[in-house]
């Protein structure tokens, strides 16, 4: 099968979407594997390494946008819309509750796209996502420590305070793969950590986990609004597999933290959680002030670290990326429910009850 590796477009997104090795399992089983010049460079994979890994490396994105299969890393942009054909099988990140133009453009041009985020196992994990977000919770708590900085407009906290001074405030909405990172991070940090979560038994897992290094909540509105008040970063890390994210913090409840402090919203790229991350943000342009509050919603968060995200995406979606060249889309998505799961649009249609009723599309 020819399989396409398209370098980036979206803003300051430096990752690709296989790695060199990754190409070479896809070159031993028989693949012809296209490479755009530089696809890797911004995480430090020369064209050379993919020559030696035996792909072919072509000066266009048409030439490599010109196969079966093409393996990405995020959604396509607006530039990448004349790529979209009937019969192209397309592997990457796609959040089309958040996409409805793209989701359109898949569905107009009977693009069978398969979304990473949407690919899940029978315990409910998400295996393709799991590592982008560990990523991303991990390094929210390190950007909204930064942004605490006055230098960047914060209220000039540290988070782990020193002794004799109170230590900074740190609220997780959400206590999955993100926020329980988001968590492992600042209690690093020994901010004073509080994580939020609908189900009990969660709860119940992170304070076993955490111990005293973290106070955990029950997802109510009124104790979101109370953490929230208190808060100097507040990360919001809710996720609904495929489905637009539920505005959990209002914009009450921003007006109700101190100016300088910080909220990022991990959620940006299914829509946002809070009522006031109304719109996305990217890496060269990441914040915006409301409220007195800084706002981070930068959707690719992990692209920031290409080279380790590159590795760590790479390594979760090989195994999916040899089924689909190896057997094609059908087969592939017949035999590995977990893959099926992730067919957000086929034939002309959306294909996923979730994203289907977030942009009102026939189920
Ligand atoms: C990202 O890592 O950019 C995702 O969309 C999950």
């Amino acid at each position: 099968m020819k399989v396409g590796i398209p370098k980036e477009v979206k803003n300051n997104e430096n990752r690709v979407g296989l790695t060199p090795s990754g190409v070479n399992a896809l070159v031993d089983a028989g693949h012809t594997v296209y490479v755009e010049t530089n696809a890797g460079i911004g995480s430090q994979f020369t064209d050379a390494d993919y020559i030696d890994a035996g792909a072919t490396v072509v000066n266009s994105a048409t030439e490599a946008w010109d196969v079966d299969l093409l393996v990405k890393v995020k959604e396509p942009q607006a530039s990448e819309y004349p790529f979209l054909r009937e019969g192209l099988n397309l592997f990457t990140y796609l959040h089309l509750a958040a996409e409805p133009k793209l989701a359109k453009v898949l569905v107009d041009s009977k693009v069978n796209g398969i979304a990473y985020e949407t690919v899940q196992l029978a315990d409910r994990s998400l295996p393709l996502l799991t590592p982008m977000s560990e990523i991303a919770g991990r390094m929210s708590t390190q950007i909204g420590a930064q942004y605490l900085q006055s230098f960047y407009g914060g209220k000039g906290i540290l988070l782990g305070g020193v002794p004799g001074v109170q230590k900074g405030k740190v609220t997780i909405v959400g206590g999955g793969v993100s926020g329980t990172e988001a968590a492992k991070i600042a209690i690093g940090l020994r901010a004073d950590v509080t994580i939020l979560d609908l189900s009990p038994t969660r709860l119940k897992e992170l304070s076993e986990m955490f111990g005293s290094g973290v106070q955990t909540l029950m997802s109510t509105k009124a104790n979101i609004a109370e953490s929230v008040k208190n808060s100097d970063l507040v990360i919001g890390a809710v996720l609904i597999p495929g489905a637009a994210t539920p505005k959990l913090v209002t914009e009450e409840m921003i007006k109700s933290m101190q100016p300088g402090g910080v909220v990022i919203d991990i959620a940006i790229d299914q829509g946002g959680m809070f009522e006031t991350t109304d719109r996305i943000t990217t890496h060269d342009d990441a914040t915006y002030v409301k409220h007195g509050v800084i706002h981070y919603a930068v959707a690719n968060i992990p692209g920031a670290v290409p080279r380790t995200s590159t590795m760590a995406l790479s390594n979760v979606t090989l195994p999916y990326v040899m089924a689909l060249a190896n057997k094609g889309f059908e087969k592939a998505c017949n035999d590995n429910e977990a893959l099926a799961k992730g067919v957000n649009t086929a034939q002309g249609h959306v294909t996923y009850k979730a994203v289907a009723d977030a942009l009102g599309y026939d189920f």
